[in-house]
């Protein structure tokens, strides 16, 4: 052991928290980790760059531009994330080898490569997204509740079929599949109907949630969002359809911090769904103004998220994963730096006596609560971070790999 993390260990131990104990708890929260980021949402089926109120910005070199890129990618930037890894994969992320099929008939062999490396990259498990953009299929701007009942069939089929996949990965691995549902539906300009959609929508998941899934290997989660580009005045997967058939229909809702309006947050709204739902899915990201996908920092927000998750025991309910995509940077420096964000603001977490504090707090001495949440900020956190890295045969510097990497990788890549 470092001097220095003996040093953060007698001091935490002031505060009756054991620095051991919290490394030892964070070698254990999986962060699903998305394989968008490296290829810019771009996927495999050949559906093309991001569309549907998402955007990609930034023309860095080096974009995996194939299977194989985007494994090398992810291999190299996966050996440099501490701790329990899963791998968030995108339907457009099918390996389909020249087959002519479309997404409503994907199948499990379609991910079976992606299960042989996961495997081999010794992952917890798989989680999936239906992709309901980037395909001919979005008809003006809707899927899941347009209009065309031909469109909608297609949508709903290609739901069913991931949840088919979703139950493979879960076998595979042993470890329920979680399945994100977000759709970009929506209207840039003040519509004449605002319920309909949603009726439509609501008719849809029915359908969806109707063909008879395994709910052991098998967590269904839907993705509300306040607006995407393009569709600014009116999304038809808002926050309280969503919440509200989640509840009435037992199945999960996802938080993307990306979504709300920037005086809501998502730290908030983690606790007001534990008391009602046994699981909550989360999509952590960073919204910079308009954009809801910048590159996870160790900001104030996060460190209150990964808060409400440690001293709400909640760490098996909360499913952790990673929503965002940089192509102005190299590509796996997004990753790396996301991923030990995340992991930065849990160990955070997890170096607090919480149960001292909301002592405090229920004796109403606000004083004392102010003054000690400052103390825990000057703690040295750093050198308990450093040694939790050591423990995973990590180096806090990971820049000149990752240069070392785009020098002989990524730059040759035209
Ligand atoms: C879009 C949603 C959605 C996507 C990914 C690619 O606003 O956040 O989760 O980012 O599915
Ligand atoms: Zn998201």
């Amino acid at each position: 052991m470092s001097e220095g993390y003996l040093i953060a260990k007698k001091l935490y131990a002031e505060y009756g928290v054991d620095t051991d104990a919290a490394i030892a708890k964070l070698r254990d929260i999986p962060v699903s980790i998305h394989c968008w980021q490296g290829d810019d949402v771009v996927g495999l089926d050949g559906g093309g760059a991001a569309s549907g109120g998402i955007q990609t910005t930034g023309n860095y070199p080096g974009r995996a531009r194939n299977f194989e890129e985007l494994k090398a990618d992810i291999k190299k930037a996966f050996s440099l994330m501490p701790g329990k890894k899963r791998l968030n994969l995108h339907a457009s992320y099918a390996v389909l080898d020249g087959e002519r099929v479309d997404r409503d008939k994907y199948l499990p062999k379609h991910f079976e490569p992606w299960v042989k490396f996961a495997k081999e990259l010794g992952l917890q498990g798989v989680d999936f997204n239906p992709t309901m953009f980037s395909h001919k299929n979005v008809k003006d701007g809707l899927t899941l509740s347009s209009p065309d009942e031909n469109i909608r069939k297609f949508w709903i089929d290609h739901c069913i079929s991931c949840l088919r996949i979703a139950e493979y990965f879960a076998d595979e691995f042993k470890s329920a599949c979680l399945v994100n549902i977000w759709i970009p539906d929506g209207f840039k300009d003040v519509p004449a109907d605002r319920l309909t959609p949603r009726l439509r929508l609501k008719d849809s998941l029915d359908k969806i949630l109707a063909c008879g899934y395994d709910k052991s290997k098998v967590t269904v989660a839907v993705e509300s969002k306040v607006f995407g580009i393009g569709v600014e005045s009116y999304t038809v997967g808002s926050n309280e359809f969503y919440q509200n058939y989640a509840a009435k229909n037992d199945i999960c809702c996802l938080l993307d911090n990306g979504h709300y309006h920037p005086l809501e947050f998502v730290s908030d709204k983690i606790p007001a769904l534990l008391a009602f739902y046994d699981k909550v899915a989360l999509h952590v990201t960073r919204g910079v103004r308009w954009d809801s996908d910048h590159v996870v920092l160790l900001e104030d927000e996060l460190k209150e998220i990964a808060k409400e998750i440690v001293r709400n025991d909640a760490v098996e309910k909360v499913k952790i994963g990673l929503d965002y995509f940089d192509a102005s940077i190299n590509r796996l420096s997004a990753w790396v730096t996301g991923q030990r964000a995340m992991q930065k603001a849990l160990l955070y977490a997890l170096l607090i006596n919480h149960k001292e504090l909301k002592r405090v707090q229920d004796m109403a001495d606000f004083t004392a609560l102010m003054v000690k949440q400052e103390e825990y900020k000057a703690l040295p956190f750093g050198m308990v971070w450093r040694e939790y890295l050591k423990s995973e045969n990590l180096a806090e510097e990971y820049l000149a790999e990752i240069r070392n990497y785009e020098n002989i990788i990524l730059k040759e890549r035209k």
